[in-house]
């Protein structure tokens, strides 16, 4: 069916807009269609002389307004604002009980069938109602109509037999038992499939952060610096600054492993990028682009302030912050960098960085040389 055609905007007007508060008025729509047609067949029974009319419109208009007004407070949102269970599921399981209890006291010799109508009852309630809920609901159910069936007992002995009034209670009692535990059991499975959902979620969650991480330094991998970097194209917002790109290299990096070993290189690996971090704005992205390489992006950043960054952080990985990794040795690193051109591909503005980081470590290293 097509958004606008006749039966979907019949549809939402009804039901609402497509979502969970959709499914919720559904259900209290469906309710107020089984309360009518059950009002139809009491009025059958007005017709066949079984139940006294006076009797049938007054429940008959008990359970119609009830079951209006449940479904106008869901469609309208008001359940939404004031209660915890925005579907009311509690309270139109509550109400239904009243309206069964009622209808088992007016109703004449066909009355054992009304009984049916509080396995309906459980029904409903099982696509929401909380463990806890499901028994309470059951037992009000039978303490209700426990009570009716006494009184009725005590004072029309005549039509109220005892003795078939106690079977009676005892098939309701097996009938309620029996569904409510079938309800708790539902609700155990629905909260067992909503805990995995949220375990599915979190593992993604967790997954996603992996693939686009990484694992030594903690800084964005080489695979996410690439969706940035062909994200960002064009570079530079209309009325800011150019966006700049920068290799960074550390220089002899190779002598650090063979002369301290390789877990002291990873060791110097996660401070320089710590050390780095620390350099950079709010809207730089700082990726370890391969072994002891790094990208770095300063979007909206011109040459003079992008080379004072580099410059501070050149400064502050030469003062140290690597005692105890590397005694004796000093820990430096060589860049190239470069200002993106508006339309230019992130390959061709590499390229150049590349060529100028070339040049810096031919130049001596430890410095940043500009393309
Ligand atoms: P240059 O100044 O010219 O850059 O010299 P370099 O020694 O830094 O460069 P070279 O490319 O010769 O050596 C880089 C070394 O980095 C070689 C490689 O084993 C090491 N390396 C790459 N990835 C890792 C890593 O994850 N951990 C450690 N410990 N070493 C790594
Ligand atoms: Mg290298
Ligand atoms: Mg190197």
């Amino acid at each position: 069916m097509s958004r606008h055609s006749p039966g979907s905007r019949l549809a939402t007007l009804a039901l609402g807009p497509p979502g969970n508060q959709r499914m919720r008025t559904s259900q209290a729509l469906l309710a107020l269609a089984v309360y009518a047609v059950f009002a139809l067949l009491q009025h059958a029974e007005v017709l066949l002389g079984l139940l006294d009319l006076r009797r049938a419109n007054e429940l008959t208009a008990f359970a119609l307004t009830g079951a209006l007004g449940f479904y106008l407070s869901i469609r309208s949102g008001l359940s939404r604002r004031f209660s915890r269970d925005p579907s009311l599921t509690l309270a139109q399981g509550g109400f239904a009980l009243c309206a069964v209890t009622w209808c088992y006291s007016i109703t004449g010799p066909a009355r054992g069938a009304v009984l049916s109508i509080l396995v309906l009852v459980t029904l409903f309630g099982m696509f929401r109602l909380s463990p806890r809920q499901a028994t309470l609901l059951a037992f009000a159910g039978l303490s209700m109509l426990g009570a009716v069936m006494s009184w009725r007992s005590m004072t029309d002995a005549a039509r109220f037999d005892p003795r078939v009034e106690l079977i009676q209670f005892l098939f309701a009692a097996i009938v309620m038992g029996a569904s409510a535990t079938l309800s708790i059991r539902l609700g155990r499975l629905r909260s067992r499939f909503s805990q995995q959902k949220d375990k599915l979620e979190h593992a993604l969650e967790m997954n996603r952060q992996l693939a686009s991480r990484d694992a030594l330094t903690g800084l964005p991998n080489r695979r996410a610096m690439v969706d940035l970097l062909a994200r960002e194209q064009p570079w530079g917002r209309p009325g800011g600054g150019p966006t700049t790109l920068a290799i960074l290299d550390l220089d002899w990096f190779k002598r650090i492993n063979d002369t301290f070993g390789h877990q002291t290189g990873d060791q110097v690996l996660r401070r320089f990028a710590e050390l780095a971090r620390i350099e950079l704005r709010a809207g730089d992205v700082l990726a370890r682009w391969g072994g002891e390489e790094f990208l770095l992006l300063m979007p909206d950043t011109r040459r003079e302030s992008a080379h004072a960054a580099l410059d501070r952080m050149r400064v502050r990985v030469a003062e140290g912050g690597f005692e105890g990794l590397v005694q004796g040795m000093a820990v430096s690193f060589s860049a190239g960098i470069t200002v993106c051109g508006h339309d230019e591909p992130y390959t061709r503005a590499l390229e150049r960085a590349d060529q100028a980081l070339y040049q810096a470590k031919n130049a001596g290293r430890n410095r940043i040389q500009w393309a």
